[in-house]
């Protein structure tokens, strides 16, 4: 990818949140990237740089300098922010490299995974690499910062863990989904706003609102995710409908289905390798039962807590920035 489509993916974020300071930052964050993942010259930066090349959202980064300007009125070039906002984006890199390494994942980021393109010891290396620039980074903004990159890392592999021990588990119960995707998802959406917010000086409490709202909000990016791995378009996600069904993975829709299921007969359609036509057949059985709606319905649920926490702070440009990413989450499944 060029370096003028990476300014893009950046600057697809901020177009939605329609704020100039958050293209300033993203730029910045983008050069910090690149800066910090070239650091060890061969195969390790060269791996480490394969997917950030290959685009993303960057929304963990305009979370953190959204809330640095919310709840600390930080400028859009302050250093601190920029190192916060990077080490975020890195841990999330870090993840999807092992994710892709435990998935067997061939392609992302509409590129080979590093796993397909060099190996499973060089992802896993590249991810750990990846992990350590994020700490350094971190430990430079303090002690706070550093404890709360630590933990973040650490509710992703529990979030992460706790998934594989129900894979193919029909009886999983949709609190363990939602515990799943706290950990996985909603934990770094968490620390991006807060961090954000810490480094740029915000009061405890606007700490404290700004990590409710990245968890509330990471959760709704988790569960709209899902279930466009239902029911979205081919053609729009890039991805096959129904991975997660392959793969025994039960998402919120899936369980709620399973919950209403007398006859057995989702049971029966998701064994262990499902042929396409039992996945196509189980996608009818779990939007027959309501279990998308459902879903779409606890979304947004979910995005109205987003809502009333914004309220609690200044009605400011980054305030509404907030609300128009957050809507643009929940709008792409309805
Ligand atoms: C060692 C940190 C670490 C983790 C190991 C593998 C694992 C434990 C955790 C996986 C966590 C994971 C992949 C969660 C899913 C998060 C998610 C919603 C990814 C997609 O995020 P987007 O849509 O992706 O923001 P882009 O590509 O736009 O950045």
């Amino acid at each position: 990818m060029t370096p003028a489509s990476r300014t893009e993916s950046a600057a697809a974020v901020a177009e939605v949140a329609g704020y100039g300071d958050l293209a300033l930052t993203l730029g910045l964050v983008e050069e910090r990237l690149h800066e910090v993942v070239a650091a060890r010259p061969g195969i390790l930066s060269e791996a480490a740089a394969h997917l950030l090349d290959a685009g993303g959202k960057r929304v963990r980064p305009a979370l953190a300098a959204l809330f640095a300007s919310l709840a600390g009125g930080a400028d859009p070039a302050n250093p601190a922010v920029v190192d916060a906002a990077t080490a975020c984006e890195l841990v999330h890199l870090g993840s999807l490299y092992h994710d892709d390494v435990v998935d067997e994942a061939g392609t992302r980021r509409g590129v080979p995974t590093v796993n397909t393109h060099w190996s499973n010891t060089v992802a896993v290396l590249a991810g750990d690499y990846l992990l350590a620039q994020a700490s350094q980074l971190a430990a430079g903004l303090g002690a706070g910062p550093a404890e709360v990159l630590a933990w973040t890392i650490g509710r992703l592999v529990e979030g992460e863990v706790l998934e594989l021990s129900h894979l193919h588990d029909h009886d999983c119960t949709t609190g363990v989904y939602m515990d799943v995707i706290a950990g996985k998802t909603a934990s770094l959406m968490g620390s991006a706003c807060k961090l954000g917010a810490m480094v740029a000086g915000g009061s405890g409490a606007a700490v404290a609102s700004a990590q409710e709202y990245g968890n509330e909000l990471g959760t709704v990016f988790q569960i709209v995710d899902d279930v466009l791995d239902l029911v979205g378009d081919e053609k729009q996600t890039g991805k096959r409908r129904g991975v997660d069904l392959c793969e025994g993975v039960y998402t919120l829709p899936t369980l709620v289905a399973l919950g209403h299921d007398p006859d057995d007969t989702l049971r029966k359609l998701l064994v262990a390798a499902p042929s396409e036509e039992q996945v196509e057949a189980a996608i009818v059985c779990i939007v027959g039962s309501g279990g998308v709606e459902f879903a779409i319905d606890v979304a947004a649920e979910r995005l109205a807590r987003c809502d009333a926490l914004l309220g609690l702070f200044p009605d400011a440009p980054a305030r509404g920035a907030l609300q128009r990413l957050s809507r643009y989450v929940v709008d792409r499944v309805r």
